[in-house]
């Protein structure tokens, strides 16, 4: 079914190992998926790149300080997809690579870098106003693991889970494993999201992870993300690390009501 809905089996196959899709077995041992919750994943997998700015032009919009020009572009984008995510990775995610390329190869300087990053902060802040639903499934967080100061993976991830429904904290970066236990000892998140920055330290980050999945609460789901969090495979039973912001957002929407 996954095929006929235009998914890739191994995506789907994924998902449904990491417990982000409900699935069942058939008597014969093959996977089964409600149909609802496949055609959930499809509109977060939208197959059509809608037309929209070039990379370019994003760039120089953000470039002029152009905050609410991104945040419409967010956020029409997200009424039109009927999700967040795509339009994040669409739009937010090139943007901030293409920054990263640009001060690399000195086209851009560090100020410019700064007036693009913080244009996108603001923007993610408007959206989630926009986008703002009545909804209450429950409480979440987002944080940066590994004590830089890359923290947009956080931001958006915040972004997604309270267009899915949740409430969900900023944590933000640098918060040591003791104060994140303490933390969720105290609020019992049913989610905790993570966002592991390419520059981050994976073992450090594992470490801290285990720590964080031994001390908190059964119901609360920790997931993993971010260009770091690909090179940590089987951290802890507890933990799942997925892919792209699309999973996460898939993910969340499939974790039942209270
Ligand atoms: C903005 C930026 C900064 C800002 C950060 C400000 C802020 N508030 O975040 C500032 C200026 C502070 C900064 C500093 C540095 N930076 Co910087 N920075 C960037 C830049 C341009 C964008 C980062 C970003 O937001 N990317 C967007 C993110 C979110 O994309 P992503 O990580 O790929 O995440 C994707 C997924 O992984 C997923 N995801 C993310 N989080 C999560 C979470 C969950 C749960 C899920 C499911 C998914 C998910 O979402 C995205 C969609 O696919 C990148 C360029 C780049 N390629 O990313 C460089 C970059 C990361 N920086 C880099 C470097 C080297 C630095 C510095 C060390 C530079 C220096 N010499 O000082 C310092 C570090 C200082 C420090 N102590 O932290 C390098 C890292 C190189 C490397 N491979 O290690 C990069 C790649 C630039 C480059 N081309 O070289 N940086």
């Amino acid at each position: 079914m996954a095929e006929q809905l235009g998914l890739q089996q191994a995506h789907v196959h994924r998902l449904a190992a990491s417990g982000s899709l409900p699935s069942s077995k058939s008597p014969g041992g093959l996977l089964r998926f409600r149909r609802d919750d496949i055609e959930l994943l499809r509109t977060l997998t939208p197959d059509d790149p809608h037309e929209g700015p070039s990379l370019d032009q994003l760039v120089q919009v953000a470039l002029a300080g152009d905050v609410d020009t991104i945040t419409s572009i967010l956020v029409d984008g997200a009424r039109r997809d009927g999700a967040v995510a795509p339009v994040l990775e669409r739009v937010v995610v090139p943007l901030m690579h293409e920054t990263g390329d640009r001060w690399m190869r000195g086209a851009l300087s560090v100020a410019q870098e700064h007036v693009i990053t913080n244009v996108v902060t603001e923007a993610l802040v408007l959206v989630r106003r926009e986008l703002h639903t009545d909804m209450h499934h429950g409480l979440a967080a987002a944080l940066s693991c590994g004590g830089d100061e890359h923290e947009l993976g956080a931001r958006m991830a915040q972004v997604c889970l309270e267009v899915s429904g949740f409430r969900c904290i900023h944590l933000g970066r640098g918060l040591g494993s003791d104060e994140l236990i303490a933390w969720c000892a105290k609020s019992s998140p049913d989610v905790l999201t993570c966002s592991i920055p390419i520059t981050t330290d994976p073992r450090r980050v594992a470490l801290d992870v285990i720590a964080v999945a031994a001390s908190t609460a059964a119901h609360t789901r920790i997931l993993l993300g971010g260009a770091g969090a690909s090179k940590l495979t089987g951290v802890h039973e507890r933990v799942d690390v997925l892919h792209s912001l699309r999973e996460l957002e898939a993910a969340v929407r499939c974790i039942p009501l209270p």
